[in-house]
């Protein structure tokens, strides 16, 4: 829908609905009504939408939504959506496969959306209560039959100038291994994986963009936050993730040689407990594109298998030809102020290869950092305070290859980058910290 069109929608809509309303009610706010029988709210969510789509508010009673059919929410401009109930998907496998299969929301790289969100200064806000502000995908039975035809993704979120804040995801339906273009984050179930994804970052479109996800908790089997492809200016803080998830993450990007980019992101103040990783970025041996100016900082590791993790080459195994020399470009990343423990036990069964999908050479349980580079494509990276021990509080390691550092980068990476003992070095290239003044 064009911007006129949804305008014209709006204005048309409006009409009837002003004359039943007292006057005091501004027209620009709307309650979405819901049955409490069962029956499908989806007509009634688009309903809402569609009547509120510029300058206006949107609430969700407290109350539970079944949101039974997939909804595509477009031409949203300067909307704040208060969540103070929670949305249900169908419990039904072949009643969302089947609406997946015939719906018209447009699909991302991986997966059709549930929820497709479109627009300009959207906010959605969840309910400050842990009970509410909730979006139930039923997703554990997917797990459980391991069921993975016609899956749908939670939600695409796109849209420039957005914000999602207190919103939470019970065990949505997901994909495996994923991560491009979405916001992931889910939560377990008895050893099941339960993922889901939110969020589209916004591309050109506007000149500067910006995403702000505060305060989100959750338990996930996948990247907990995934920053894609096209992102500029994304601030991701406050947050909790649990249960074998793969980290704050950038990428993958540049899969099939494509030209992808990221910049201007922040990470701040998360708590990773019982992840695969803390901080990560995955490309493609091969991408064409650069990732810029991205900052992990004051990040809790809780028994976490890898706290910092770079990867060029996101497939597992040894490295691939890489004829053209090609690959996603790094610079000015920042890792700051890591703390806490590590071990390897992650339990989201997606380890279903041998070796698993995570394994790099030399990877095991004690490695803080793993910077797998090709050769001279990283520069200004810096690391600084990391504070991380083994399961048995030994010293944790690193693997570093030193001959893939770009020229002059060893003296501003702010550790020795070498496979062996985690040395924090100062920018004289002295010892430092904790485990650096052993060694000094
Ligand atoms: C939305 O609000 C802005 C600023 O108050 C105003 O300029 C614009 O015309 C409004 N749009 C509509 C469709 O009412
Ligand atoms: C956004 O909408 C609100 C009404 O919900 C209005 O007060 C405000 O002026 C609008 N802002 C812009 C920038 O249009
Ligand atoms: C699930 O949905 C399918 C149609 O998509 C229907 O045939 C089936 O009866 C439903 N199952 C239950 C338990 O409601
Ligand atoms: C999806 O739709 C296609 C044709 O539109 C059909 O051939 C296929 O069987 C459907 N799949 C499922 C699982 O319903
Ligand atoms: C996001 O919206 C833009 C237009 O604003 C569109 O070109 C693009 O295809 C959309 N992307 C996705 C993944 O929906
Ligand atoms: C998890 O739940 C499923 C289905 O309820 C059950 O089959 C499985 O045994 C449970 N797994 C564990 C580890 O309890
Ligand atoms: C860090 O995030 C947690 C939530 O995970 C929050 O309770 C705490 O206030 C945040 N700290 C700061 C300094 O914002
Ligand atoms: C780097 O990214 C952060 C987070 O988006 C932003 O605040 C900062 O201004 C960016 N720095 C530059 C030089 O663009
Ligand atoms: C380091 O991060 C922790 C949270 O993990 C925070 O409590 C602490 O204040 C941070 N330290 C500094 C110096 O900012
Ligand atoms: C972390 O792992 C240790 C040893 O493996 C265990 O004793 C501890 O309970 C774990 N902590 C959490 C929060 O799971
Ligand atoms: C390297 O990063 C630091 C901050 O971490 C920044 O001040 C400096 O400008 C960067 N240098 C280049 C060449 O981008
Ligand atoms: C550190 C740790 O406890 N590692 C164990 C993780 O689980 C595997 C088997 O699932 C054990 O072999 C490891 O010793």
């Amino acid at each position: 829908m064009t911007t006129t069109n949804s305008k014209l929608t709006r204005l048309a809509s409006i009409l009837p609905f002003l004359l039943l309303l007292p006057l005091f009610t501004k027209a620009e706010d709307c309650i979405v009504p819901h049955n409490n029988d069962g029956s499908d709210d989806s007509p009634a969510i688009l309903s809402s939408f569609t009547q509120c789509s510029i300058n206006s508010t949107i609430t969700f009673e407290q109350a539970e939504y079944q949101a039974l059919t997939p909804i595509s929410l477009v031409g949203l401009e300067n909307v704040t959506i208060f969540l103070n109930g929670n949305i249900h998907l169908p419990t039904n496998i072949s009643q969302v496969q089947h609406a997946i299969n015939t719906t018209t929301n447009q699909p991302s790289t991986y997966a059709t959306p549930w929820f497709y969100i479109h627009g300009s200064n959207v906010q959605i806000i969840g309910s400050d209560d842990s009970g509410w502000g909730r979006f139930d995908g039923h997703g554990e039975q997917w797990w459980n039959q391991g069921n993975r035809i016609l899956r749908p993704q939670l939600a695409t979120f796109n849209v420039t100038n957005g914000l999602l804040r207190n919103l939470k995801v019970i065990k949505p339906i997901a994909w495996d291994g994923t991560s491009q273009n979405h916001f992931v984050d889910a939560k377990p179930d008895n050893g099941t994986r339960d993922v889901t994804t939110m969020g589209r970052f916004p591309s050109a479109r506007h000149p500067r963009p910006s995403l702000t996800f505060n305060s989100y908790y959750g338990h996930n089997g996948d990247d907990c936050i995934s920053v894609i492809n096209g992102a500029r200016d994304v601030v991701v803080q406050n947050g909790f993730c649990g249960f074998s998830s793969h980290g704050l993450s950038i990428g993958s990007l540049g899969r099939d040689g494509a030209e992808q980019t990221v910049a201007n992101v922040l990470f701040k103040n998360w708590t990773m407990e019982g992840a695969v990783y803390g901080a990560r970025f995955k490309s493609w041996t091969g991408g064409r594109g650069w990732a810029e100016n991205v900052t992990w900082e004051d990040i809790k590791l809780v028994n976490v298998s890898t706290g910092i993790f770079i990867t060029q080459k996101s497939d597992k195994g040894p490295r691939p030809d890489n004829p053209g020399h090609a690959s996603t470009r790094i610079s000015n990343f920042k890792y700051k102020n890591f703390s806490g423990t590590l071990s390897s036990n992650w339990t989201d069964g997606t380890c279903i290869s041998n070796p698993c999908w995570n394994y790099i050479q030399g990877i095991d349980n004690t490695r803080a950092i793993i910077f797998d580079l090709y050769p001279g494509t990283a520069v200004n990276v810096s690391v600084e305070d990391v504070d991380v021990q083994t399961s048995n509080g030994a010293s944790s390691q690193v693997i570093c290859d030193p001959s893939a550092l770009a020229s002059g980068e060893q003296a501003s990476l702010g550790f020795k980058c070498a496979t062996g003992p985690l040395m924090e070095l100062d920018e004289g290239g002295k010892g430092k910290g904790k485990w650096g003044s052993d060694i000094q």
